[in-house]
C-alpha cells in the first residue's frame, strides 16, 4: 500500500491477551511443582512486567527475594524451561486468545500486500506455536523472538533483526504495533514508527513518544494520543497505519 511497506507486531499484549492469564498462570503453576511459595497475584504481575522477558524476570524477582546469587541464575532457569512448557501447553488448549480486531487487521495488511514480521521479547518454543495456530506461520515473513535478540526490549535489537530479516529500511514506511512503553521505546530507537494499543497492563505507561495511541484495535478504541489528528474511526485499520507512516515520515520521526 501507498506509504506502508511493512508492518512489525509484538507479540505479547498486541497480538494477543497473553500476560495476565497465560505467562501468569504458567509461572504460578512452575512455582507450585518446584514447591516454592511464590504465588504472583495480577497486580504482582503488573509491576513484574516491568522486566522483559520471562527468565530476567525470574531473576529480578529471586533476586528481590534475597536468593543468593550462585543458586538465583540456575534455579530461573529451570523454572523457566517449565514455565515455557506450561505455557505452551495454555497454547495447545487454545487458552491465548487473539486481541478483538487483530484478525481483521492481519487480513487488511495480507489484501493489501504490505509485508508483515513479529517483533517479541517471548521464547521461540510459545511465540512460533501460537502464531501458527492463531494465524498461520506463513502471514509473518520474519519472527524475531527473544532467543534470536542479543538484549532484549526496549534495546532496538529485535526491531532491527525484524528489519535486516526483511532486507527494509526501518526508517523506510515501516509501522511499528506494540502495547507497552519498553516496546515503543525499542520500535523508535530502531527509527520505526509506532502505534501503540493499550491494555490494562500498560495503559498508565509513558506513550508521548508514539505516533497514535489507541486502546483497542476495534470498537470505536479511544484515541489516547494523535500527534497528527488522525482521528481513526471505526478500527486500526491499514489505511490509518500507512498515514501513521506518511505523517511520521513527514515528520521526521
Ligand atoms: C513480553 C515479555 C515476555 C513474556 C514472557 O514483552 O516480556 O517475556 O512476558 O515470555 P514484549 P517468556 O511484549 O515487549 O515482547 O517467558 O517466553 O520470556
Ligand atoms: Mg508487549
Amino acid at each position: 500500500m501507498d506509504g506502508l511497506r511493512a508492518v512489525v507486531l509484538d507479540v505479547d499484549g498486541t497480538l494477543v491477551e497473553s500476560e495476565r492469564d497465560g505467562h501468569r498462570v504458567a509461572f504460578n503453576l512452575t512455582f507450585e511443582q518446584f514447591s516454592l511459595p511464590y504465588r504472583w497475584t495480577p497486580e504482582d504481575y503488573g509491576e513484574l512486567l516491568a522486566v522483559p522477558g520471562g527468565q530476567q524476570r525470574l531473576i529480578a524477582f529471586l533476586t528481590a527475594q534475597g536468593v543468593a546469587e550462585g543458586r538465583r541464575d540456575d534455579l530461573a532457569r529451570g523454572l523457566h524451561r517449565r514455565k515455557t512448557e506450561l505455557f505452551q501447553e495454555l497454547v495447545e488448549q487454545g487458552r491465548i486468545q487473539p486481541r478483538a480486531g487483530v484478525r481483521e487487521l492481519l487480513d487488511d495488511l495480507a489484501s493489501e500486500g504490505v509485508r508483515v514480521a513479529v517483533a517479541t521479547t517471548g521464547s521461540k518454543a510459545w511465540v512460533s506455536r501460537l502464531l501458527e495456530q492463531q494465524f498461520g506461520l506463513d502471514r509473518f515473513e520474519a519472527v524475531i523472538t527473544g532467543e534470536d535478540a542479543t538484549v532484549l526490549k526496549p534495546d532496538p535489537d529485535a526491531y532491527l533483526r525484524a528489519a535486516k530479516a526483511m532486507s527494509i529500511d526501518p526508517a523506510a514506511d515501516v509501522v511499528a504495533v506494540e502495547d507497552s512503553h519498553a516496546g515503543l521505546r525499542a520500535a523508535k530507537a530502531a527509527s520505526l514508527s509506532c502505534v501503540v494499543v493499550v491494555n490494562d497492563y500498560t495503559s498508565g505507561q509513558d506513550f508521548s513518544a508514539a505516533d497514535l495511541v489507541l486502546d483497542g484495535f476495534d470498537g470505536f478504541p479511544a484515541v489516547l494520543h494523535d500527534p497528527f489528528g488522525l482521528a481513526p474511526g471505526t478500527r486500526l485499520d491499514v489505511v490509518t497505519l500507512a498515514r501513521v507512516a506518511r505523517c511520521a515520515a513527514g515528520a521526521g520521526r
